[in-house]
């Protein structure tokens, strides 16, 4: 693999495995006060020949309520349905196909979350599919908002709402499950800095309690020019037992910042007592 995986400049990547295909979902970057409005989608079968979908959901066209800020998407399959979760003016909404390549559209015509529902802000979405098939939503700048979607996948019980800030938390929740040990990571400071980067906590359950943070999974790397390593999201391989792949932003390289980041992809892999190793970034 080569990294960046992707022309131009993206970020926040949601990295989903569908069949046997990778598919990724970045924001779109290189705007002043981040203010991309369009989401394109990508494939690839070995994570380094990736195909442009073009764009799958557009503010202008496909959303009512919103025209700009479009942030950080989420993607995953349910009954052969494709769900996109994304920010837009900070709020969250969701979008529904009938393929990953879209074309997506609005699936309530209304934010899912809407700006103001909670303190801080309402982006960053997430979706963790359980094994028994129960779907989980995260999301959440300032604090990890988690609660079980219903069914429908496009609503929830607000009494449900659980609130978890771990130190450090600033935004990006993502979940992953490895025998029998739920992970929820996060991203630390602020996309501008070059100290953003990724750690994480466990529990025994999607909606935690969750322990203490146990450690860094990515963090710059000076040496290489690898800066601002963060908004991640992790998939295991498809037919894979245990080989593990993260997908992070980073300023790009050269002369990137917040605005202007890469996607890239690197290995992910488990120590033998079930703690995540450092990612090494990789040019
Ligand atoms: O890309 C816009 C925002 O920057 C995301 O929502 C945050 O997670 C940060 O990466």
């Amino acid at each position: 693999m080569s990294n960046p995986v992707l022309p131009g400049f993206t970020a926040d990547p949601h990295l989903v495995v569908y069949g046997d295909t990778y598919w990724l979902y970045p924001t779109t970057d290189g705007f002043d006060d981040w203010s991309g409005t369009r989401f394109r989608a990508y494939s690839s079968t070995d994570l380094t020949r990736w195909t442009d979908h073009g764009v799958i959901l557009d503010l202008a066209t496909d959303i009512t309520w919103a025209d700009a800020y479009a942030w950080a998407p989420a993607a995953v399959e349910r009954d052969g349905r494709y769900y996109l979760y994304f920010c837009a003016e900070r709020a969250i909404g969701v979008a529904v196909a009938d393929s990953p390549a879209g074309p997506f559209r609005d699936a309530l015509g209304a934010p899912l979350i809407a700006a103001d529902a909670y303190p801080d802000q309402m982006i960053d979405p997430m979706v963790f599919v359980d094994d028994d098939g129960r779907p989980y939503l995260y999301w959440g700048q300032g604090a990890s908002y988690q609660v079980p979607l219903h069914d429908d996948m496009v609503s929830f019980d607000p009494a449900r709402v659980r609130v978890h800030t771990p130190e450090g938390y600033n935004e990006a929740s993502f979940v992953i499950k490895r025998d029998g040990v739920y992970y929820l990571m996060w991203s630390e400071n602020d996309t501008r800095s070059a100290d953003y980067r990724v750690a994480y906590a466990t529990s025994g359950h999607p909606l935690g309690p969750w322990g203490a943070r146990r450690d860094v999974v990515l963090a710059k790397d000076e040496a290489q020019g690898i800066l601002g390593t963060g908004h991640h999201s992790v998939v295991r391989a498809p037919g894979s037992d245990d080989d593990w792949f993260i997908a992070y932003h980073r300023f790009a390289i050269p002369g990137g910042d917040g605005t202007h980041r890469e996607t890239a992809v690197d290995r992910l892999h488990f120590t033998g007592d079930g703690a995540i190793a450092r990612v090494t970034p990789t040019r």
